[in-house]
């Protein structure tokens, strides 16, 4: 992988960073490779960067209809935690985490990743026994939890408003949870997987599957005709439409989730902060930014906007928590298509199509879970069978009734 020296950076900008010598390559897609990759977000990147270097795969393509990173992988809010409740997703998310907290040394590229600590408010007694015991269930699962009492959220965030119309009555605290730069942890991923050989191959959408008694053999494209015998759809909002190409129907909801950001102001807001009650999450990113989201929009779309309702009923909602934020102009606001499932838990693994896999249904988290998502599918299309981490998370737990409610765990945003 390429590393620039101290002379050659200076060089560069006396040159007016002219010439840069490319990061990526743009290549064409090749008729066969051992393993196609559908959708160029953080899922499709991280699977094909483990297949390339923890399975020695080599002919491996990523297809990507537009350009990679923007779709959901761009576009969320940069949330990692792995403070689940159910001990499957509680080791998921817990090995992904620990995946970040390397991440950067592994890929050499810094992902700017912030522990800052993720707190939950707690608004009622009530609120707070169940924090208490989902807290509980999380250090059961040895994962990191602690409570807050309201004493400890003046001291850690003083402009809250804690006498509003939901009064703050605690709340509880992941410390290892945080954030990290999404278009980073993309192009880490990017830069690393081509750096192995992998042919990203940006502008290509794939438009259909080729599969021979009951086998998935390649994939058709609006570049043509592509043979593999493995094939991974890594398509985030989009996993119904495209499965359905190979016959298989998805329990999914695809909605619209948004997130927009304030005008920049020095720091006022020391860590994440959720509030299920008055349904809105806040941060402060390094611009001085504040970044706010909350809930789905209650339609089902595929329009990369959202609407008006939902973006007054989250900025409202953090102006109630933060009364000072009603002095700022909000600057930016976007969204994203969610596949959110009935248990918003993700749907990974093999499907009825033989060498047909998915990585899917991460809803409004599946950012926190890009390292050991690729790791895991890498490691089941290279073996066909679920690495051990994503047994639950199969298709097959819809029809046997096995699932893995994760609902409240998704925090604010569903
Ligand atoms: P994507 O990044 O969406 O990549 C899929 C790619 O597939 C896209 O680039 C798309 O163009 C491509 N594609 C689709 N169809 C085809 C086709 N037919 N052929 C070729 N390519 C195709 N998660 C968290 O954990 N923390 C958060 O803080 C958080 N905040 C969020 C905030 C918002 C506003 C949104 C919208 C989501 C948020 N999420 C969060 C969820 C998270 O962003 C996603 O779960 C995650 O990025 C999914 O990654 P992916 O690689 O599967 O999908
Ligand atoms: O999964 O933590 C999360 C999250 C935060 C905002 C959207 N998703």
């Amino acid at each position: 992988m390429r590393r620039y020296s101290f002379p050659a950076l200076v060089l560069h900008a006396l040159r007016g960073h002219q010439h840069w010598p490319r990061v990526l390559r743009s290549p064409d897609p090749r008729p066969v490779y051992d393993a196609v990759i559908i959708g160029g977000g953080g899922h499709g990147l991280a699977t094909a960067y483990f297949l390339a270097k923890q399975h020695g795969m080599r002919r491996i393509a990523v297809l990507e209809k537009g350009a990679i990173g923007l779709g959901n992988s761009g576009r969320n809010t940069q949330v990692v935690r792995s403070d689940y409740y159910h001990l499957p997703s509680s080791k998921f998310f817990e090995r992904s985490l620990q995946l970040y907290e390397s991440l950067s040394r592994e890929l050499n590229y810094n992902i700017m990743l912030s522990q800052r600590g993720k707190i939950n408010l707690a608004h009622s007694p009530h609120e707070m026994e169940m924090q208490r015991r989902t807290t509980n269930a999380i250090r059961m699962n040895g994962v990191d939890a602690e409570m807050l009492s309201v004493e400890d959220l003046r001291r850690l965030e003083p402009a809250l408003n804690f006498n509003g119309r939901y009064p703050i009555e605690g709340g509880s605290v992941q410390w290892r949870g945080g954030l990290a730069r999404h278009d980073a942890v993309v192009w880490a991923f990017a830069r690393a997987a081509g750096a192995l050989g992998v042919d990203i191959v940006q502008g290509c959408e794939v438009t259909g599957f080729l599969i021979e008694n009951g086998r998935a053999t390649g994939v058709e494209t609006t570049r043509g005709r592509i043979a593999a015998p493995r094939v991974c759809m890594a398509v985030a909002g989009h996993s119904s439409v495209l499965a359905r190409k190979a016959g298989i129907s998805l329990p999914i909801n695809s909605m619209a989730l948004q997130a927009m950001v304030t005008e920049p102001v020095k720091p006022m807001l020391n860590h994440l902060l959720m509030s299920a009650v008055v349904h809105v999450y806040v941060s402060q990113s390094d611009r001085g930014e504040i970044v706010l989201g909350g809930g789905a929009d209650i339609y089902h779309s595929y329009a990369q906007r959202g609407g008006l309702p939902a973006m007054e009923t989250i900025a409202q909602a953090a102006v109630e928590l933060y009364p000072s934020l009603g002095r700022l102009r909000l600057m930016r606001q976007w969204a994203g298509i969610v596949d959110i499932t009935p248990d918003t838990s993700p749907i990974m693994g093999l499907t009825p199509v033989q060498g047909l896999y998915i990585s899917g249904g991460w809803g409004t988290g599946g950012y926190k879970a890009i390292p050991a998502g690729g790791e895991t599918m890498a490691w089941t299309i290279a073996n066909d069978r679920p690495h051990e981490l994503i047994t639950d998370f199969g298709l097959g737990r819809f029809a046997e009734g096995a699932l893995v409610d994760e609902g409240a765990a998704s925090g604010v945003a569903h």
